[in-house]
Protein backbone atom coordinates (compact mmCIF):
# COMPACT_ATOMS: atom_id res chain seq x y z
CA UNK A 1 0.00 0.00 0.00
CA UNK A 2 1.17 3.45 -1.10
CA UNK A 3 1.33 5.64 1.08
CA UNK A 4 1.95 2.98 4.09
CA UNK A 5 -0.81 2.98 6.47
CA UNK A 6 -0.28 4.09 9.92
CA UNK A 7 -1.24 0.80 11.50
CA UNK A 8 -1.90 -2.56 10.05
CA UNK A 9 -2.85 -5.92 12.28
CA UNK A 10 -2.66 -8.43 9.91
CA UNK A 11 -4.93 -11.20 10.83
CA UNK A 12 -4.63 -15.18 10.35
CA UNK A 13 -8.53 -15.28 9.07
CA UNK A 14 -9.81 -16.11 6.05
CA UNK A 15 -9.81 -13.32 3.43
CA UNK A 16 -13.05 -11.69 2.40
CA UNK A 17 -14.20 -12.72 -1.47
CA UNK A 18 -16.24 -9.95 -3.95
CA UNK A 19 -18.57 -12.01 -5.66
CA UNK A 20 -21.11 -12.01 -7.69
CA UNK A 21 -23.60 -11.44 -4.56
CA UNK A 22 -21.55 -8.83 -3.26
CA UNK A 23 -23.41 -5.85 -2.00
CA UNK A 24 -22.17 -2.19 -0.75
CA UNK A 25 -24.09 -0.76 1.73
CA UNK A 26 -23.83 3.00 2.96
CA UNK A 27 -26.38 5.67 4.21
CA UNK A 28 -26.57 9.34 3.89
CA UNK A 29 -23.19 11.27 3.32
CA UNK A 30 -21.65 8.01 3.07
CA UNK A 31 -23.18 7.01 0.11
CA UNK A 32 -21.56 9.27 -2.82
CA UNK A 33 -18.05 7.01 -1.38
CA UNK A 34 -19.98 3.92 -1.83
CA UNK A 35 -20.85 4.43 -5.66
CA UNK A 36 -17.35 5.66 -6.20
CA UNK A 37 -16.03 2.55 -5.05
CA UNK A 38 -18.88 0.24 -6.98
CA UNK A 39 -18.22 2.14 -10.13
CA UNK A 40 -14.42 1.40 -9.61
CA UNK A 41 -15.19 -1.92 -8.79
CA UNK A 42 -17.69 -3.25 -11.25
CA UNK A 43 -15.80 -2.98 -14.62
CA UNK A 44 -13.21 -5.46 -14.01
CA UNK A 45 -15.33 -7.88 -12.02
CA UNK A 46 -17.70 -7.88 -14.00
CA UNK A 47 -19.85 -8.14 -10.56
CA UNK A 48 -23.38 -5.86 -10.62
CA UNK A 49 -22.07 -4.26 -6.77
CA UNK A 50 -25.06 -2.85 -6.27
CA UNK A 51 -25.52 0.06 -3.58
CA UNK A 52 -28.21 -0.44 -1.09
CA UNK A 53 -28.92 0.75 3.05
CA UNK A 54 -27.97 -2.73 4.12
CA UNK A 55 -27.09 -6.40 3.28
CA UNK A 56 -25.25 -9.46 3.62
CA UNK A 57 -21.88 -10.19 2.16
CA UNK A 58 -21.43 -6.46 2.53
CA UNK A 59 -18.59 -3.81 2.05
CA UNK A 60 -20.15 -1.51 4.85
CA UNK A 61 -19.18 2.12 4.78
CA UNK A 62 -20.15 4.38 7.51
CA UNK A 63 -19.92 7.69 9.15
CA UNK A 64 -19.01 7.43 12.81
CA UNK A 65 -21.84 8.08 15.32
CA UNK A 66 -19.66 9.60 17.77
CA UNK A 67 -16.32 11.33 16.44
CA UNK A 68 -13.01 9.26 16.83
CA UNK A 69 -10.80 12.28 17.89
CA UNK A 70 -7.59 10.25 16.63
CA UNK A 71 -9.00 10.05 13.17
CA UNK A 72 -9.63 13.50 12.56
CA UNK A 73 -11.20 14.17 9.09
CA UNK A 74 -9.14 12.35 7.08
CA UNK A 75 -8.32 9.32 8.95
CA UNK A 76 -10.49 5.77 9.13
CA UNK A 77 -10.51 2.64 9.49
CA UNK A 78 -10.86 -0.74 7.72
CA UNK A 79 -11.81 -3.90 9.28
CA UNK A 80 -11.59 -6.61 6.91
CA UNK A 81 -13.28 -10.36 8.09
CA UNK A 82 -14.09 -13.47 6.07
CA UNK A 83 -18.16 -11.96 6.32
CA UNK A 84 -17.51 -8.33 5.48
CA UNK A 85 -15.67 -5.47 4.62
CA UNK A 86 -16.63 -2.44 7.69
CA UNK A 87 -14.64 1.00 6.75
CA UNK A 88 -15.53 3.62 9.21
CA UNK A 89 -14.79 7.37 9.17
CA UNK A 90 -15.42 10.86 10.98
CA UNK A 91 -16.11 11.98 7.47
CA UNK A 92 -16.19 11.41 4.07
CA UNK A 93 -13.11 12.74 2.88
CA UNK A 94 -11.61 9.60 5.46
CA UNK A 95 -14.39 7.09 4.09
CA UNK A 96 -12.34 8.41 0.68
CA UNK A 97 -8.92 7.94 2.08
CA UNK A 98 -10.10 4.18 3.11
CA UNK A 99 -11.51 3.58 0.04
CA UNK A 100 -8.17 4.08 -1.64
CA UNK A 101 -6.70 1.78 0.61
CA UNK A 102 -9.02 -0.90 -0.03
CA UNK A 103 -8.87 -0.87 -3.88
CA UNK A 104 -4.96 -1.67 -3.49
CA UNK A 105 -5.53 -4.86 -1.44
CA UNK A 106 -7.56 -5.80 -4.43
CA UNK A 107 -5.49 -7.57 -7.14
CA UNK A 108 -4.56 -4.76 -9.51
CA UNK A 109 -6.06 -6.42 -12.44
CA UNK A 110 -9.43 -5.27 -11.03
CA UNK A 111 -9.37 -1.85 -12.42
CA UNK A 112 -8.31 -3.00 -16.23
CA UNK A 113 -9.99 -5.69 -18.09
CA UNK A 114 -12.67 -7.87 -16.69
CA UNK A 115 -10.88 -11.11 -15.63
CA UNK A 116 -14.14 -13.69 -15.34
CA UNK A 117 -13.62 -16.29 -12.46
CA UNK A 118 -10.86 -14.61 -11.20
CA UNK A 119 -10.48 -14.49 -7.18
CA UNK A 120 -10.99 -11.17 -6.08
CA UNK A 121 -9.98 -11.94 -2.59
CA UNK A 122 -8.75 -8.86 -0.02
CA UNK A 123 -6.84 -10.08 2.91
CA UNK A 124 -8.25 -9.96 6.54
CA UNK A 125 -6.88 -7.80 9.21
CA UNK A 126 -7.46 -4.13 10.90
CA UNK A 127 -5.98 -1.00 8.99
CA UNK A 128 -6.48 2.52 11.36
CA UNK A 129 -4.92 5.05 9.52
CA UNK A 130 -4.48 8.73 9.45
CA UNK A 131 -2.46 11.77 7.50
CA UNK A 132 1.01 12.98 9.38
CA UNK A 133 0.11 16.45 7.12
CA UNK A 134 -3.22 18.41 7.05
CA UNK A 135 -1.23 19.87 3.71
CA UNK A 136 -0.14 16.80 0.93
CA UNK A 137 0.32 18.74 -2.33
CA UNK A 138 1.21 18.85 -5.89
CA UNK A 139 1.51 21.39 -8.30
CA UNK A 140 0.98 21.96 -11.86
CA UNK A 141 2.55 24.58 -14.15
CA UNK A 142 0.15 25.85 -16.68
CA UNK A 143 1.69 28.70 -17.86
CA UNK A 144 4.79 27.61 -19.56
CA UNK A 145 2.95 24.76 -21.20
CA UNK A 146 -0.51 24.94 -21.24
CA UNK A 147 -1.94 21.52 -19.97
CA UNK A 148 -5.89 20.70 -20.77
CA UNK A 149 -8.57 20.23 -18.11
CA UNK A 150 -8.40 16.94 -19.60
CA UNK A 151 -5.16 16.61 -18.59
CA UNK A 152 -5.17 17.97 -15.58
CA UNK A 153 -8.69 15.46 -14.58
CA UNK A 154 -5.95 12.32 -15.13
CA UNK A 155 -3.74 13.67 -13.06
CA UNK A 156 -6.28 14.36 -10.04
CA UNK A 157 -7.52 10.86 -10.72
CA UNK A 158 -3.92 9.37 -9.56
CA UNK A 159 -3.25 11.93 -7.23
CA UNK A 160 -6.03 11.24 -5.57
CA UNK A 161 -5.66 7.70 -5.00
CA UNK A 162 -1.95 8.49 -3.49
CA UNK A 163 -4.07 10.67 -1.11
CA UNK A 164 -3.04 13.89 -1.84
CA UNK A 165 -5.90 16.39 -1.05
CA UNK A 166 -4.14 19.68 -2.83
CA UNK A 167 -3.39 21.15 -6.37
CA UNK A 168 -1.81 24.06 -6.62
CA UNK A 169 -2.29 25.19 -10.25
CA UNK A 170 0.48 27.64 -11.80
CA UNK A 171 -1.90 29.71 -13.66
CA UNK A 172 0.26 32.94 -15.25
CA UNK A 173 3.66 33.08 -15.87
CA UNK A 174 6.01 35.16 -18.17
CA UNK A 175 4.82 33.15 -20.85
CA UNK A 176 1.16 33.03 -20.57
CA UNK A 177 -1.89 33.85 -18.73
CA UNK A 178 -4.33 31.01 -18.23
CA UNK A 179 -7.40 32.19 -16.03
CA UNK A 180 -10.51 33.81 -17.64
CA UNK A 181 -10.56 37.60 -15.31
CA UNK A 182 -13.47 39.73 -16.27
CA UNK A 183 -13.15 42.98 -17.15
CA UNK A 184 -9.42 42.29 -18.22
CA UNK A 185 -10.30 40.20 -21.87
CA UNK A 186 -6.89 40.60 -22.80
CA UNK A 187 -5.05 38.58 -20.48
CA UNK A 188 -6.41 35.50 -22.03
CA UNK A 189 -7.12 36.40 -25.65
CA UNK A 190 -3.76 37.92 -26.00
CA UNK A 191 -1.42 35.70 -22.69
CA UNK A 192 -3.27 32.58 -23.53
CA UNK A 193 -3.62 33.14 -27.30
CA UNK A 194 -1.67 30.76 -29.43
CA UNK A 195 1.86 30.26 -29.15
CA UNK A 196 1.90 31.44 -25.76
CA UNK A 197 3.92 28.21 -24.69
CA UNK A 198 7.38 27.87 -23.93
CA UNK A 199 9.02 27.73 -27.82
CA UNK A 200 5.99 29.10 -29.53
CA UNK A 201 4.59 25.32 -28.84
CA UNK A 202 0.33 25.42 -27.51
CA UNK A 203 -1.63 28.13 -25.66
CA UNK A 204 -4.75 28.00 -24.43
CA UNK A 205 -6.36 28.86 -21.32
CA UNK A 206 -8.78 27.81 -18.74
CA UNK A 207 -12.63 29.64 -18.71
CA UNK A 208 -14.01 30.46 -15.35
CA UNK A 209 -16.46 27.68 -15.73
CA UNK A 210 -13.85 25.07 -16.91
CA UNK A 211 -11.74 26.41 -13.49
CA UNK A 212 -14.91 25.66 -11.83
CA UNK A 213 -15.62 22.34 -13.52
CA UNK A 214 -12.05 20.97 -12.18
CA UNK A 215 -12.69 22.37 -8.84
CA UNK A 216 -15.79 20.51 -8.64
CA UNK A 217 -13.97 17.52 -10.05
CA UNK A 218 -11.03 17.41 -7.52
CA UNK A 219 -13.68 17.70 -4.41
CA UNK A 220 -15.36 14.95 -5.60
CA UNK A 221 -11.86 13.41 -5.22
CA UNK A 222 -11.14 14.90 -1.91
CA UNK A 223 -8.69 17.49 -3.78
CA UNK A 224 -8.71 21.02 -3.23
CA UNK A 225 -7.32 23.68 -5.72
CA UNK A 226 -5.03 26.48 -4.98
CA UNK A 227 -5.06 28.47 -7.63
CA UNK A 228 -1.83 30.58 -8.09
CA UNK A 229 -1.08 34.23 -9.71
CA UNK A 230 2.69 35.07 -9.51
CA UNK A 231 3.18 38.68 -8.75
CA UNK A 232 5.27 40.71 -8.66
CA UNK A 233 7.44 39.26 -11.04
CA UNK A 234 6.79 36.65 -13.39
CA UNK A 235 3.95 39.12 -15.58
CA UNK A 236 5.08 39.43 -18.82
CA UNK A 237 2.16 37.65 -20.50
CA UNK A 238 0.12 40.33 -18.70
CA UNK A 239 2.43 43.30 -19.70
CA UNK A 240 2.15 41.85 -23.05
CA UNK A 241 -1.38 41.92 -22.74
CA UNK A 242 -1.98 45.83 -20.55
CA UNK A 243 1.26 47.58 -20.98
CA UNK A 244 -0.53 49.98 -18.70
CA UNK A 245 1.17 47.20 -15.87
CA UNK A 246 4.76 48.23 -17.11
CA UNK A 247 6.07 51.78 -15.20
CA UNK A 248 6.57 52.90 -18.85
CA UNK A 249 3.31 52.23 -20.29
CA UNK A 250 5.24 50.12 -22.90
CA UNK A 251 4.54 46.38 -24.28
CA UNK A 252 7.37 44.46 -23.67
CA UNK A 253 7.78 41.40 -26.44
CA UNK A 254 6.42 38.24 -25.98
CA UNK A 255 8.76 36.00 -24.66
CA UNK A 256 8.46 32.11 -25.10
CA UNK A 257 12.21 31.45 -23.67
CA UNK A 258 12.74 29.97 -20.02
CA UNK A 259 14.49 32.87 -18.44
CA UNK A 260 13.36 34.56 -15.33
CA UNK A 261 13.18 37.11 -13.02
CA UNK A 262 12.94 39.98 -15.88
CA UNK A 263 9.28 41.27 -15.33
CA UNK A 264 7.90 43.27 -12.60
CA UNK A 265 4.82 44.90 -12.18
CA UNK A 266 4.93 48.34 -11.54
CA UNK A 267 4.51 48.52 -7.73
CA UNK A 268 4.04 52.41 -7.64
CA UNK A 269 0.92 52.66 -10.10
CA UNK A 270 -2.54 52.38 -8.67
CA UNK A 271 -3.67 50.49 -11.89
CA UNK A 272 -1.38 47.59 -10.44
CA UNK A 273 -3.18 47.31 -7.03
CA UNK A 274 -6.79 47.44 -9.11
CA UNK A 275 -5.34 44.72 -11.08
CA UNK A 276 -4.19 42.53 -8.56
CA UNK A 277 -7.61 43.41 -6.47
CA UNK A 278 -10.01 42.13 -9.86
CA UNK A 279 -7.37 38.81 -10.04
CA UNK A 280 -7.49 38.42 -6.18
CA UNK A 281 -11.21 38.89 -5.61
CA UNK A 282 -12.36 36.89 -8.79
CA UNK A 283 -10.23 33.92 -7.95
CA UNK A 284 -11.53 33.85 -4.31
CA UNK A 285 -15.34 33.94 -5.56
CA UNK A 286 -14.65 30.39 -7.60
CA UNK A 287 -12.33 28.59 -5.18
CA UNK A 288 -14.06 26.88 -2.30
CA UNK A 289 -10.59 26.12 -0.92
CA UNK A 290 -9.05 27.94 1.76
CA UNK A 291 -5.79 29.29 0.07
CA UNK A 292 -4.94 31.97 -2.80
CA UNK A 293 -1.43 31.59 -3.76
CA UNK A 294 0.37 35.11 -4.83
CA UNK A 295 3.79 33.68 -5.90
CA UNK A 296 6.04 36.37 -5.00
CA UNK A 297 9.16 34.67 -6.35
CA UNK A 298 11.69 35.41 -8.06
CA UNK A 299 10.89 39.09 -8.34
CA UNK A 300 14.34 40.17 -9.31
CA UNK A 301 13.91 43.58 -11.15
CA UNK A 302 11.70 44.49 -7.92
CA UNK A 303 13.29 46.81 -5.91
CA UNK A 304 13.56 45.04 -2.19
CA UNK A 305 11.73 47.82 -0.11
CA UNK A 306 9.35 48.12 -3.10
CA UNK A 307 8.80 44.11 -2.97
CA UNK A 308 7.96 44.24 0.40
CA UNK A 309 5.31 47.53 0.45
CA UNK A 310 3.32 45.13 -2.53
CA UNK A 311 3.23 42.71 -0.50
CA UNK A 312 2.45 44.54 2.35
CA UNK A 313 -0.35 45.83 0.05
CA UNK A 314 -1.58 42.70 -1.92
CA UNK A 315 -1.46 39.79 1.06
CA UNK A 316 -3.36 41.77 2.85
CA UNK A 317 -6.30 41.78 0.00
CA UNK A 318 -6.45 37.81 0.30
CA UNK A 319 -7.96 37.63 3.78
CA UNK A 320 -10.18 40.84 2.87
CA UNK A 321 -11.89 37.87 0.33
CA UNK A 322 -12.06 35.48 3.15
CA UNK A 323 -9.10 33.34 2.19
CA UNK A 324 -5.76 32.50 3.42
CA UNK A 325 -2.66 33.97 1.19
CA UNK A 326 -0.05 31.95 0.32
CA UNK A 327 3.09 32.25 -1.16
CA UNK A 328 6.65 31.23 -2.28
CA UNK A 329 9.47 31.79 0.55
CA UNK A 330 10.45 35.15 -0.99
CA UNK A 331 7.05 36.76 0.66
CA UNK A 332 8.66 35.83 4.13
CA UNK A 333 10.21 39.52 4.13
CA UNK A 334 7.46 41.11 4.29
CA UNK A 335 6.05 41.41 8.08
CA UNK A 336 2.17 40.33 6.18
CA UNK A 337 3.63 37.09 5.68
CA UNK A 338 3.58 35.71 9.27
CA UNK A 339 -0.16 35.35 8.80
CA UNK A 340 0.70 33.56 5.69
CA UNK A 341 1.32 30.43 4.23
CA UNK A 342 4.99 30.21 2.95
CA UNK A 343 5.92 27.56 0.86
CA UNK A 344 9.65 26.81 0.94
CA UNK A 345 11.59 25.78 -2.41
CA UNK A 346 15.23 26.43 -1.32
CA UNK A 347 18.20 23.54 -1.95
CA UNK A 348 19.70 25.10 1.57
CA UNK A 349 18.28 24.32 4.88
CA UNK A 350 18.97 27.84 6.12
CA UNK A 351 16.12 30.20 5.20
CA UNK A 352 16.10 32.56 8.37
CA UNK A 353 13.79 34.78 6.84
CA UNK A 354 11.09 31.68 6.55
CA UNK A 355 12.48 30.51 10.10
CA UNK A 356 11.69 34.33 11.75
CA UNK A 357 8.14 34.60 9.91
CA UNK A 358 7.47 30.65 11.25
CA UNK A 359 8.38 31.73 14.63
CA UNK A 360 6.18 34.69 13.95
CA UNK A 361 3.14 32.29 13.44
CA UNK A 362 3.50 31.92 9.35
CA UNK A 363 2.82 28.02 8.42
CA UNK A 364 5.52 26.62 5.79
CA UNK A 365 5.12 24.25 3.00
CA UNK A 366 7.82 21.89 2.29
CA UNK A 367 8.74 22.10 -1.42
CA UNK A 368 12.57 21.97 -1.67
CA UNK A 369 13.54 22.13 -4.92
CA UNK A 370 16.32 19.64 -4.84
CA UNK A 371 13.81 16.65 -3.22
CA UNK A 372 10.27 17.77 -4.47
CA UNK A 373 10.69 19.66 -7.99
CA UNK A 374 9.32 16.84 -10.32
CA UNK A 375 10.84 19.27 -13.41
CA UNK A 376 14.25 17.80 -12.13
CA UNK A 377 15.76 15.23 -14.37
CA UNK A 378 16.31 12.04 -12.37
CA UNK A 379 19.84 11.80 -13.52
CA UNK A 380 21.52 13.68 -16.63
CA UNK A 381 20.35 10.83 -19.02
CA UNK A 382 16.94 10.74 -18.31
CA UNK A 383 14.72 13.35 -21.19
CA UNK A 384 12.76 16.17 -20.53
CA UNK A 385 13.18 18.52 -17.20
CA UNK A 386 15.52 20.98 -16.24
CA UNK A 387 18.39 20.19 -13.19
CA UNK A 388 19.57 23.65 -11.64
CA UNK A 389 18.86 22.11 -8.11
CA UNK A 390 20.40 18.65 -9.13
CA UNK A 391 19.14 15.58 -10.54
CA UNK A 392 16.49 14.16 -8.05
CA UNK A 393 16.49 10.08 -8.42
CA UNK A 394 14.04 8.07 -6.51
CA UNK A 395 16.10 7.77 -3.28
CA UNK A 396 16.08 11.38 -2.85
CA UNK A 397 12.62 12.12 -3.19
CA UNK A 398 11.94 9.82 -0.29
CA UNK A 399 14.72 10.31 1.81
CA UNK A 400 14.05 13.47 3.96
CA UNK A 401 11.88 14.44 6.30
CA UNK A 402 9.54 17.85 5.58
CA UNK A 403 9.37 18.15 9.37
CA UNK A 404 12.89 18.76 10.11
CA UNK A 405 13.98 19.50 6.98
CA UNK A 406 14.50 23.48 7.42
CA UNK A 407 16.46 24.68 10.04
CA UNK A 408 14.87 26.69 12.65
CA UNK A 409 11.77 26.11 11.19
CA UNK A 410 9.49 23.82 14.12
CA UNK A 411 7.62 20.82 13.00
CA UNK A 412 4.26 22.53 14.45
CA UNK A 413 5.01 24.90 12.01
CA UNK A 414 4.94 22.29 8.90
CA UNK A 415 2.05 22.40 7.41
CA UNK A 416 3.01 19.28 5.20
CA UNK A 417 4.25 18.93 1.94
CA UNK A 418 4.04 19.86 -2.09
CA UNK A 419 5.61 18.15 -4.79
CA UNK A 420 5.48 21.31 -7.82
CA UNK A 421 5.83 20.09 -11.42
CA UNK A 422 7.13 23.34 -13.63
CA UNK A 423 6.64 22.88 -17.42
CA UNK A 424 9.16 24.59 -19.35
CA UNK A 425 10.57 21.02 -20.87
CA UNK A 426 6.75 19.44 -20.22
CA UNK A 427 4.79 20.11 -23.32
CA UNK A 428 2.53 17.37 -23.54
CA UNK A 429 0.65 15.07 -20.74
CA UNK A 430 2.52 12.32 -21.32
CA UNK A 431 5.53 14.21 -20.42
CA UNK A 432 4.15 15.30 -17.08
CA UNK A 433 3.37 11.44 -16.27
CA UNK A 434 6.79 10.98 -16.77
CA UNK A 435 8.20 13.11 -14.31
CA UNK A 436 5.51 13.20 -11.78
CA UNK A 437 6.08 8.83 -11.17
CA UNK A 438 7.37 7.38 -9.54
CA UNK A 439 8.37 10.32 -7.49
CA UNK A 440 5.22 11.96 -6.61
CA UNK A 441 4.36 8.65 -4.85
CA UNK A 442 7.54 9.14 -2.39
CA UNK A 443 6.33 12.77 -1.52
CA UNK A 444 2.69 11.25 -1.06
CA UNK A 445 3.95 8.90 1.43
CA UNK A 446 6.30 11.50 3.18
CA UNK A 447 2.98 13.37 3.68
CA UNK A 448 0.91 10.89 4.73
CA UNK A 449 2.56 8.36 6.63
CA UNK A 450 4.00 8.47 10.08
CA UNK A 451 7.38 8.84 10.21
CA UNK A 452 7.72 5.87 12.14
CA UNK A 453 6.78 4.03 8.82
CA UNK A 454 9.63 5.51 7.07
CA UNK A 455 11.26 3.02 5.14
CA UNK A 456 12.92 2.83 2.23
CA UNK A 457 13.07 -0.73 1.39
CA UNK A 458 9.52 -1.36 2.38
CA UNK A 459 8.71 1.76 0.45
CA UNK A 460 10.88 0.58 -3.08
CA UNK A 461 9.54 -2.98 -3.04
CA UNK A 462 5.33 -1.75 -2.38
CA UNK A 463 5.79 0.38 -5.43
CA UNK A 464 7.01 -2.20 -7.35
CA UNK A 465 3.46 -3.72 -7.51
CA UNK A 466 2.09 -0.77 -7.13
CA UNK A 467 3.73 0.03 -10.29
CA UNK A 468 1.27 -2.37 -12.02
CA UNK A 469 -1.44 -0.61 -11.87
CA UNK A 470 0.21 2.07 -13.75
CA UNK A 471 0.93 -0.41 -16.52
CA UNK A 472 -2.62 -0.63 -16.88
CA UNK A 473 -3.90 2.63 -16.36
CA UNK A 474 -1.53 3.65 -19.13
CA UNK A 475 0.71 6.01 -16.98
CA UNK A 476 3.66 6.96 -18.50
CA UNK A 477 5.75 6.66 -15.63
CA UNK A 478 9.80 6.33 -15.58
CA UNK A 479 11.00 2.75 -14.38
CA UNK A 480 13.32 4.24 -11.72
CA UNK A 481 16.17 1.33 -11.52
CA UNK A 482 16.14 1.20 -7.66
CA UNK A 483 12.80 -0.33 -8.24
CA UNK A 484 11.91 -4.11 -9.33
CA UNK A 485 8.66 -3.59 -11.59
CA UNK A 486 6.56 -6.42 -11.21
C1 LIG B 1 12.16 28.27 -10.25
S1 LIG B 1 10.99 27.83 -7.76
C2 LIG B 1 10.94 28.90 -10.31
C3 LIG B 1 10.11 28.73 -11.51
C4 LIG B 1 10.75 27.81 -12.51
C5 LIG B 1 11.42 26.67 -11.81
C6 LIG B 1 11.99 25.64 -12.75
C7 LIG B 1 10.18 29.03 -8.09
C8 LIG B 1 9.31 29.50 -7.04
N1 LIG B 1 10.34 29.58 -9.29
O1 LIG B 1 9.83 29.98 -12.09
O2 LIG B 1 9.76 27.34 -13.36
O3 LIG B 1 12.45 27.19 -11.01
O4 LIG B 1 12.44 24.53 -12.05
Amino acid sequence: MIPAPAEVVPSRSEPFRLTGDTVITASGAAVPVADQLAAALRPATGFPLPVRASGGNAVNLRLNDVVDPWMGDEGYRLEIRPEGVALRANRPAGLFAGFQTLRQLLPPAIEAVTVRHAEWAVPAGVIRDRPRFAYRGAMLDLARHFHPPADVKRYLDELSRLKINYLHLHLADDQGWRIEIDGWPRLTTVGGGPGTGVRGIGGGHLTQADYRDLVRYAAQRHITIVPEIDMPGHVNAAQVAYPELTCDGVAPRPRIDIRVGYSSLCTGKEVTYRFAEDVIRQLAAITPGPYLHLGGDEAMSTPHADYVAFEQRVLPLVAKYGKTASGWEEIAAAPAATNAVIQYWAVTRDKPAVAAAAGAGAKVIMSPANRTYLDMQYDLLTPGGLHWAGTIDLPAAYDWDPATWAHGVPPESVLGVEAPLWSETLRDYREVEFSAFPRMAAIAELGWSPRSAHDWVSFRDRLGRYGQGWVRRDVHFYRSPEVRWS
